[in-house]
């Protein structure tokens, strides 16, 4: 055995001793060295380690030393060092999709690896050790997804994908920028341009689909609710994965739509099978190594794409679930019946839609969205026979960036509609809170969004050597913000006691873009969720003021990579606590994306507040003093009993069910956007 795995197993004894299967020990390494641990892995990861200990770690630990140390007894890693012995695994510098059926294996493997040990030196050796053996884009995603579900990595920050892999994140002209200033040795910074020219109309909302805090919201999601976790293997179930999967992308389906209205352009038309798409794409993006990434003239008709699936496919898959939700159940692989026609279908049909390992049937329903991105991707050159790397829909990082991501989900967002329509609607006494009246709906300072310039660091993208000093490279790109505002809500509680309330917050366009008014049941689906959270209220007059920035779907904007480490070293200089709490979720969308972009007139939206019973709702306990809970659900704290957009989620077939409620207000507000 090596001369470091002894010591690494000699550090790690105390805590192993009583070392149960089903109880990993609990880590005696702080969260401080961890991060740092992660901080070095992912720094300037297509390169050299440049941490003396990781260094060492990668050089002389053995995976398959001790099975003592993993919580699987070391199959993954036996499994894993198999294939790495063998000569099967992707080479280093080659593209990685998750969408390829062989890379997202052997990524997977690498994360059950890390999953599955059981002290942070096991999880550290393994990281440092595939690191220096594996494809780097597979080790990246391994790395996140372990850090994200792993017990040992609570309260480790994940640095911002965008400067951990910048290529998916910024145009090729300022890549190529980045590595000029590299080779001269030069201090620089680049001003980023949004894809596309004035010419092409989809331009004016680039900044909403390729803002890179939306991007890394929308690909923490998906690492936090993958498609490919099995129960069976990670010991645990997500929960509602499949109704989030449908809520994350109905946000940003709404979201965009109101974007559009904002720059006078129309909703998004959903993809259809059998009509041409009429928007290109040219991504103007290139991989670190495996050339640009491919473009779409406008004007294509779906092609089958070879080894991936038919347009017919795609068709059948459809009819499939539509008839489904006609039906009101979905046929399960063994014959059996699951209604969905009530609360839980929704997350059923996620499922299937989507489609995970959760699917009851994915032989019969396919995997629409999955095979939909792929589909999509490949159109540019759907036999294959340019060569090309997986198009921009094949990345999560990458995919909003095209405009047809959108069209994707409208497409998929209506199928979703279908279900939700075909329920019951909400009766008055399911939505009423007797004893609960909102007198007043307000919001104080202005609505005003407006554009700053954010900086980000590129050095992760350019090529050095450890001789070499860095020099600062970064790029500024435009990003949408708001100022500051609050809630108003006036409440009268008329019960002697105190009462607890869930508040939820919505606003949907007054006017479609033709400045048609929407119907109340036309205007709930487009609503976009503001805010979320639990009060207690007093008897008598209540006075709620709540702050834009506390919103509960929203988080704060991922730390730079720099600060990070700074903070990190500091904390183990000086052996004070690393307090990055405030950034160990980057679930929800940044808080500076809570409200639309809007006009200079002001953009007039329908802003709607209901209160009801909180004891009721609350699948947890003491939610009134826990306002940063995680709304998509965190580490398996699920905060909500009721479904996502309660209690809008149904079709509305009389509003005054809604307007007549005294637990319901609904004014009109208007955005108004600084430029
Ligand atoms: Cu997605």
């Amino acid at each position: 055995m090596k001369v470091l795995v002894l010591c690494a197993l000699a550090v790690v004894t105390a805590a192993s001793s009583g070392f149960q299967s089903d109880s990993p020990p609990v880590s005696e390494v702080n969260v401080a060295q961890k991060q740092h641990d992660v901080n070095f892995l992912l720094f300037k990861v297509y390169e050299v380690l440049r941490d003396e200990h990781l260094k060492h770690l990668a050089e002389t630990f053995d995976p398959e030393a001790s099975s003592s140390h993993y919580t699987d007894d070391g199959h993954a890693a036996h499994a894993l060092m198999k294939e790495l012995k063998d000569g099967r695994l992707l080479e280093q510098k080659h593209w990685f999709s998750l969408f390829n059926t062989r890379q997202r294996e052997e990524a997977l493997l690498l994360y059950e690896v890390l999953e599955h040990s059981a002290d942070w030196n096991t999880f550290a050796g393994n990281a440092a050790y595939f690191r220096n053996h594996m494809n780097e884009g597979e080790f990246v995603y391994a790395l996140y997804t372990a850090v994200i579900h792993s017990h040992l990595t609570e309260h480790v920050v994940l640095p911002p994908l965008y400067e951990v892999t910048p290529h998916l994140f910024t145009n090729s002209e300022v890549i190529e920028q980045a590595y000029h200033a590299k080779m001269t040795q030069t201090r620089s910074k680049f001003r980023s341009d949004f894809t596309g020219s004035k010419r092409n109309p989809e331009q004016h909302v680039a900044y909403f689909g390729e803002d890179i805090g939306m991007n890394t919201h929308h690909v923490t999601w998906h690492m936090e609710f993958p498609f490919w976790w099995q129960d069976s293997v990670e010991g645990h179930h997500l929960d509602r994965k499949g109704e989030n999967f449908f809520w994350v992308h109905h946000q940003l389906t709404v979201r965009f739509d109101a974007e559009r209205l904002s720059n006078h352009l129309p909703p998004v038309e959903e993809l259809h099978w059998k009509k041409t798409i009429k928007e290109g794409f040219a991504p103007h993006a290139s991989y670190k190594y495996g050339g640009a990434f491919p473009s779409r003239p406008d004007n294509t008709d779906f092609d089958d794409v070879d080894g991936v699936a038919h347009v017919r496919d795609m068709v059948i898959i459809e009819s499939r679930i539509r008839d489904a939700i006609a039906h009101g159940f979905i046929t399960a692989r063994d014959g059996s019946i699951i209604d969905i026609r009530d609360k839980d279908g929704i997350d059923i049909l996620g499922d299937v839609i989507e489609s995970s390992m959760y699917s009851p049937n994915s032989e019969y329903y396919g995997a629409l969205h999955n095979t939909a991105h792929v589909m999509l991707g490949r159109q540019g050159d759907p036999h294959g026979k340019y060569d090309l790397p997986p198009g921009v829909l094949e990345h999560f990082e990458t995919a909003t960036r095209d405009p047809a991501f959108f069209r994707l989900h409208k497409y998929m967002d209506n199928i979703f509609r279908e279900h939700k329509d075909s329920l019951t609607p909400y009766t008055k006494e399911e939505l009423q809170f007797p004893g609960v009246k909102i007198d007043n709906l307000a919001t104080s300072g202005l609505l005003e969004t407006y554009f700053e310039d954010f900086e980000y660091s590129l050095l992760n993208a350019v090529d050095d050597t450890v001789e070499i000093d860095d020099v600062e490279i970064s790029t500024i790109v435009p990003r949408l913000n708001h100022h500051d505002f609050t809630f108003n809500i006036d409440v009268i509680n008329e019960h002697e006691e105190d009462v607890l309330a869930t508040v939820r917050i919505f606003a949907w366009p007054v006017k479609d873009s033709n400045g048609v008014e929407f119907s109340f049941t036309d205007g709930r689906w487009n609503a976009i969720e503001m805010d979320k959270f639990w009060v207690k209220l007093h008897p008598r007059e209540n006075h709620i003021v709540r702050r834009s920035r506390d919103s509960s779907v929203t988080v704060h904007d991922v730390p730079s990579f720099q600060y990070l480490m700074d903070r990190t070293e500091d904390a183990l200089t000086d052996h004070t606590e690393l307090d990055l709490h405030d950034f160990e979720s980057a679930l929800g969308l940044p808080n500076r994306f809570l409200l639309p972009k809007g006009n200079s007139k002001g953009l007039e939206f329908t802003l709607v507040a209901i209160l009801t019973n909180g004891e009721a709702d609350a699948a947890v306990e003491n939610l009134h003093t826990n306002t940063k809970f995680n709304h998509y659900g965190y580490r398996g704290v699920y905060p909500d009993n009721q479904p996502h957009g309660y209690p809008l989620d149904r079709r509305v077939d009389d509003e005054r069910i809604f307007t007549r409620l005294p637990n319901f207000k609904q004014v009109n507000v208007k955005v108004f956007n600084r430029s």
